[in-house]
């Protein structure tokens, strides 16, 4: 590890990605210090025209923008996040010290059987920060009687940033598709003034069980699509989590077979990145957004390697993307 991970930290990247097969390149333009994930295609056997085509590529560079003028938002799999880490003061000062880096942050693996931990958390954030935060919490997820145990997710935000809409676990009882159900959250996205921007969007979080990641990794899809045949009117969607993407769990030959990979959606996180504080360099956790996010998708990424390195923390770096407030 070391130099990719330092190396991606310090890089901002954008994919739009087209249909398989293709192959995937990383393009570094030393003048900006970006890197693209840049995409090919090798079927244009149904291309009717023979010019280049317009949807094979669309990679861009990245605005150099203040920290204020994007809303940034962090996925983090604090692991077994329940009374026990909670009781450690040290452990948790790093923990609020982290969430505060963004404006809101989608927290996977609470677990705590008495529920309490998300309010408590909620209230050290709340010590420290000079803005309101709050939070959309989902129930314990995993409910089925095979799903042998249960985690919360929950989204923390700033609330002079986002206004919560609605959340919702994924109705999975029919196919039994997930151990821990995704949780859905819908938010509006606030200016500067906190006033509404007029975009509002739906973040899917999930934690996937590792030995069935790319089963579910392909269901992900599944939920996106029931979830726009309900809601029609809203196109602005975020897959964001911990979806043991990679190492033992996922090969990235398996992830470019996946419904996930379709053109619809723009990976941030490639096959290569690096989202564990262990040495081994394995991408778990990543950000899929559908489209550019009606224009507000940034490009601006990152694996947050700076907040912490402490396996007591967590095992995964957060990691976050940027929106246009
Ligand atoms: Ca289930
Ligand atoms: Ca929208
Ligand atoms: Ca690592």
């Amino acid at each position: 590890m070391g130099s990719l991970d330092g190396y991606l930290q310090a890089l901002s990247l954008v994919a739009i990605l087209i249909l398989a097969p293709m192959t995937i390149h990383l393009v570094v333009h030393k003048d900006e210090n970006t890197v693209f994930v840049y995409v090919d295609s090798d079927d244009d056997s149904d291309d009717v025209d023979s010019e280049p085509s317009e949807n094979e590529t669309v990679a861009r560079e990245i605005p150099a923008l203040n920290r204020s003028e994007v809303a940034r938002i962090a996925t983090f799999n604090i692991k077994v996040f329940g009374e026990s880490k909670m009781s450690k003061p040290e452990v948790v000062s790093v923990l609020v010290d982290t969430v505060l880096q963004y404006d809101m942050v989608s927290v996977q693996e609470i677990r705590d059987i008495d529920q309490t931990v998300p309010y408590d958390f909620l209230e050290q954030i709340n010590n420290r920060s000079n803005n309101t935060w709050s939070m959309l919490l989902s129930e314990r997820s995993g409910q089925q009687e095979d799903d042998t145990y249960q985690e919360q997710y929950a989204y923390y935000y700033n609330t002079t940033v986002f206004s919560p809409i609605n959340g919702s676990l994924y109705n999975d009882s029919e196919n039994d598709l997930f151990q821990k159900e995704p949780y859905l959250g819908s938010f509006e996205l606030l200016n500067a003034s906190g006033n509404s921007s007029g975009f509002d969007f739906t973040l899917i979080t999930i934690h996937t069980k590792p030995a069935s990641a790319l089963d579910e990794i392909n269901a992900l899809h599944t939920v996106v699509q029931d979830f726009q045949t309900e809601n029609p009117q809203e196109t602005d969607i975020v897959i964001l989590g911990d979806y043991n993407a990679g190492c033992s769990y996922v090969s990235s030959e398996e992830l470019w077979q996946s419904p996930m990979r379709n053109s619809n959606y723009t990976w941030l996180v490639p096959d290569s990145a690096d989202t564990t504080v262990a040495s081994a360099d394995c991408a778990y956790d990543r950000i899929v957004t559908t489209g550019d996010l009606s224009g507000r998708l940034v490009g601006s990424w990152g694996v947050d390697t700076s907040s912490f390195s402490s396996s007591n923390v967590s095992d995964h770096y957060p990691v976050w993307f940027d929106l246009f407030r």
